[in-house]
């Protein structure tokens, strides 16, 4: 199954906004399964259709150890259940190589998607799932963990990336 290629910071396709899915068939499996594919490959904990330039709403995730626990969200929702429970977290992202960035998220949040089949889920995630799924949501949004950093270190980042 191909690796898909991911897109680097600061390519202008990483600020699409991704499209809901309403079509659950065969080739939404095969994207998923690359998906997951590229996202080990690479050493992440996640990844999002908009990092390999296709703009729909699905995220993959693994946050275990192990790397044996393949996730797959499709139209992820999170609503934030406390707006004052923020946590820190040193994030880094596979289409933003060679920076980490705190960023503060809500960590009392519930979790509404949809299964490669179309079923509905919710769940109220734990630990870094619940700093994952917002990153990846981020991304389809069209948003980046460079967006958090100061406006001096944002121009900094994109003169090293563009050298
Ligand atoms: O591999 C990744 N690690 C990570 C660490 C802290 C918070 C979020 C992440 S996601 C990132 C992979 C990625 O870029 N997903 O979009
Ligand atoms: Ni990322």
């Amino acid at each position: 199954m191909p690796i898909l290629k991911i897109l680097k910071y600061p390519d202008p396709r990483l600020r699409k906004v991704a499209e809901e899915i309403s079509l659950f068939d065969k080739s939404l499996e095969t994207l998923s399964n690359d998906m997951l594919e590229t996202m080990y490959k690479e050493n992440g904990i996640g990844l999002a259709a908009t990092q390999v330039d296709i703009h729909k709403r699905i995220v993959v995730i693994d946050v275990s150890e192990d790397r044996d626990d393949p996730m797959v969200f499709v139209n992820p929702v999170v609503t934030i259940l406390d707006d004052k429970s923020l946590v820190p977290c040193e994030e880094g992202c596979l289409s933003v190589p060679g920076v980490n960035v705190e960023v503060m998220r809500p960590d009392k949040v519930k979790l509404n998607w949809l299964d490669i089949k179309g079923n509905n889920h919710e769940m109220h995630p734990e630990g870094l799932l619940t700093v994952c799924i917002q990153h990846e949501i981020d991304h389809l949004e069209g948003k980046l963990i460079a967006d958090f950093l100061s406006p001096l270190k944002q121009s900094r980042l994109k003169k090293k990336a563009t050298k």
